[in-house]
């Protein structure tokens, strides 16, 4: 399909940037703060921990101003769950109440939309101590501090997000550092027993936001990038259906249709990995609905089939990669695809190939939350940051969401990572997506002060003209 009219993007589309708590805010274990997963975990060597990162908890005010500057109509963040409830449950931390309170009204009388994601990756640690997601209890756990939230800021934030990138969390928890599997006979069983835990949580509080919050609007925010076939060959492409499913629809279906996809039961029944369903589950699954579907999407994944798996050579594999599943699927290296200093793929049509997907099967308005590029940004001695690589990047998939929009898919907003510069998941400061820059190293912390990189001006421009001007 070659298209040579291109629609505008809606009215009212929004345009912003987001970051995560953990990763942003700094004061990690003050002003009654509590501490999570995040800051208990071991933090990789000649990476920084989270205690101070772009020190946004002093700083928001002078952030928000910047990001105003910039046109933005929304700024995603999300909320520490012990900046509120420093044990996860029990005793409310008032001063923690009253930080969000504050960002918000600085997001409001900005003209900010306050795009506000319920959990990041940061679990209480003492939830964790107990057991984390794989009790029951932490359903309500979960939905009890979501009230809190509704409670108290229900009123101003139209725009909420359950759970960031529960798939990630469930098949890459050790690099984001919330899994452990000590002591653990079967991953799977635990893996799926607490993305069950997960999902009904997040059912939960979809269905109390509307009840609470009549006129919010709230979705899930799983990381979701279409999975290629390594060929035409029809193994392939099976075995793509499989990490589709195990990747991406799971996580959906779950969400929208409250079932369980047939291909990922099956996977869970080969692996005695089916989770304990407890009567009323389903209806449970079922009652709360999303709005609109948010999704982060970094690159697209491609695999081939596993044919090797019940050889006794590969059941003993032990260089498997991380993204392999024995009879399954198989990590393939894309060599279409061209690389970020880190590694990372870039997929500029994948990113409309998964709008497209995503569209068709669930027919709801989209809202992407995380897309950007990670890099080695420099200040120069004046004080810019010239970074044209990000501007080429965001530009290309922007294009790529004009294109979307004009095949017919509703897309409601766009919100790159990051706003500022923070802390990567596990690969430091050095590794920058903002189009603020933040004067710091990995260890000397220098001044934090704050600098427009070129890409600021640059998205500017885009926001003021809708995105119809995407020129240098
Ligand atoms: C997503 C997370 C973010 C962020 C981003 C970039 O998976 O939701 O928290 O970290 O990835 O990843 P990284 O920091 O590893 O470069």
């Amino acid at each position: 399909m070659v298209l040579t009219k291109l629609r505008g993007l809606p009215e009212g589309f929004l345009w912003g940037a987001s970051t995560s708590a953990y990763q942003v805010e700094g004061e990690s274990l003050t002003h009654g703060k509590g501490p999570s997963v995040q800051d208990t975990k071991k933090v990789p060597e000649g990476t920084s921990g989270f205690t101070v990162c772009a020190d946004f908890y002093n700083h928001y005010k002078e952030d928000i101003a910047l990001m105003a500057e910039m046109g933005f109509k929304t700024f995603r963040f999300s909320i520490a769950w012990t900046r509120i409830l420093p044990q996860g449950t029990g005793e409310i931390n008032q001063e923690g109440i009253d930080f969000y309170s504050s960002l918000i009204d600085e997001c409001i009388s900005h003209g900010i939309e306050p795009l506000v994601t319920m959990f990041h990756f940061d679990l209480p640690d003492a939830l964790e101590k107990k057991g984390g997601w794989s009790r029951r209890e932490s359903v309500d756990e979960f939905v009890n501090f979501a009230k809190i939230l509704f409670e108290n800021y229900g009123s101003r934030v139209k725009y909420w997000l359950t759970i960031n990138e529960q798939n990630m969390l469930t098949l890459s928890g050790e690099a984001i550092g919330t899994t452990s599997f000590e002591g653990v006979t079967n991953k799977y069983k635990k893996l799926y027993q607490e993305n069950h835990h997960m999902l009904l949580a997040q059912a939960k509080t979809m269905a109390l936001c509307h009840e609470m919050c009549p006129g919010a609007k709230i979705g899930p925010a799983p990381n979701i990038s279409l999975v290629y076939p390594a060929s035409c060959k029809p193994q392939d492409v099976l075995a793509a259906q499989n990490f589709n499913a195990i990747r991406n629809w799971l996580y959906l279906d779950m969400a929208v249709w409250g079932v369980y996809n047939n291909l990922v039961w099956k996977f869970l029944e080969e692996h005695d990995a089916i989770p304990d369903i407890v009567d009323g589950d389903m209806d449970i699954m079922k009652s709360g609905k999303p709005d609109f579907i948010a999704f982060n999407y970094y690159s697209t994944a491609t695999v081939e089939a596993d044919l090797s798996a019940n050889d006794e050579e590969s059941s003993s594999r032990d260089q498997q990669t991380a993204g392999d599943e024995p009879g399954v699927y198989k990590a393939y290296k894309n060599t279409n695809l061209p690389t970020t200093q880190f590694g990372w793929e870039i997929d500029v049509e994948g990113f409309r190939a998964t709008f497209r997907e995503i569209y068709s099967r669930y027919r709801l308005p989209m809202l992407v939350t995380e897309n950007g590029l990670g890099a080695y940004d420099t200040l120069t001695e004046d004080g810019k940051v010239h970074d044209q690589y990000r501007i080429d990047f965001l530009r290309k998939h922007i294009e790529q969401i004009k294109l979307a929009v004009s095949e017919g898919c509703e897309v409601m907003g766009y919100c790159p990572w990051s706003a500022i510069d923070l802390i990567s998941t596990h690969e430091g400061i050095v590794k920058r997506y903002g189009f603020i820059y933040v004067n710091r190293d990995e260890f000397d912390l220098k001044d934090l002060k704050r600098y427009k990189k070129d890409s600021f001006y640059w998205y500017k421009k885009v926001i003021e003209t809708n995105g119809e001007d995407l020129s240098d």
